[in-house]
C-alpha cells in the first residue's frame, strides 16, 4: 500500500514543523490516565450514533474491511513531546461520516473509549482525511498500549484529542466536553498556538 505523506500539514497552521514549545523525541512515550483496558475481539464492537442518517455497529473485522489508507504523520503531546514520521493505517474521520451519512443539525463530535475516557472535537475540526481511525501503526497491529486494537490520531491537534481504544463515535447537535477538556486542557488543543490549557 502506498503511503501519503502529510507531515506538510503544519503550513496551514504556523511556520514551524514541529510547533512552539515542543521538542523533538524518538521514543513513543506512552500516555494513558489509567491502565491499559482489555478488549474481547469477539464482543467488541464500534458504533456511530447519534446525528446520523443511520448509526452503524460495526465488528473489529468489518471495521478493518473498510476503505483503508497508510498515511505519514506527526504527533504532538501536549506535554511537550513531538514524535515526526509515524505511520498509521486506518480508516479517515470524513470516509465514516459519509456511510453513517451526517445529519444537517451535527455541530460536534465526542469519542467513547474503551477506558472510559471521552473526548470532544467540533464535525469541521474532524472532516479532514487526516483525522483516523487507525488500528496499524509502522507497519505492524497498534500497540496495545498506544490504543490498540483501534485508536484516532489527530495529528493537527494535541493528542489527547485522539482517543486510544476508541469504540465509539457520537455525533452531536451541541457541543460538550471531554474527560480532559472537562479538566483543564485546551477545548481546541492547536499546537501551533500552543492551546495547552484553558
Ligand atoms: N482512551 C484514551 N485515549 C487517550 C488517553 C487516555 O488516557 N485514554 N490519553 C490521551 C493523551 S493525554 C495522549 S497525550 C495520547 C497519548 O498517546 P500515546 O500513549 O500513544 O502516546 O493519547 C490520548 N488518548
Ligand atoms: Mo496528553
Amino acid at each position: 500500500m502506498s503511503v501519503e505523506d502529510v507531515t506538510d500539514l503544519y503550513e496551514e497552521f504556523g511556520d514551524d514543523r514541529v510547533p512552539p514549545g515542543q521538542r523533538e523525541t524518538s521514543k513513543f512515550p506512552v500516555l494513558s490516565k489509567g491502565g491499559t483496558p482489555s478488549w474481547d475481539p469477539e464482543s467488541w464492537e464500534f458504533t456511530v450514533t447519534g446525528a446520523v442518517d443511520e448509526e452503524l455497529s460495526l465488528s473489529f473485522e468489518e471495521f478493518t474491511g473498510l476503505d483503508a489508507e497508510t498515511q505519514r504523520q506527526d504527533f504532538h503531546c501536549v506535554t511537550g513531546w513531538s514524535k515526526l514520521d509515524c505511520e498509521f493505517t486506518g480508516v479517515t474521520f470524513p470516509h465514516l461520516a459519509e456511510l453513517a451519512g451526517v445529519r444537517d443539525d451535527a455541530v460536534h463530535v465526542m469519542f467513547h473509549a474503551l477506558d472510559g475516557y471521552t473526548t470532544n472535537l467540533p464535525l469541521e475540526t474532524c472532516m479532514r482525511d487526516e483525522v483516523l481511525f487507525a488500528w496499524e501503526y509502522d507497519g505492524d497491529d497498534l500497540p496495545r498500549e498506544h490504543g490498540g486494537p483501534l485508536r484516532v490520531v489527530t495529528p493537527h491537534k494535541y493528542a489527547y484529542k485522539g482517543a486510544k481504544w476508541v469504540d465509539g463515535v457520537e455525533f452531536l447537535t451541541e457541543p460538550e466536553r471531554g474527560y480532559w477538556e472537562k479538566r483543564g486542557y485546551s477545548n481546541t488543543a492547536d499546537p501551533w498556538a500552543e492551546d495547552r490549557y484553558s
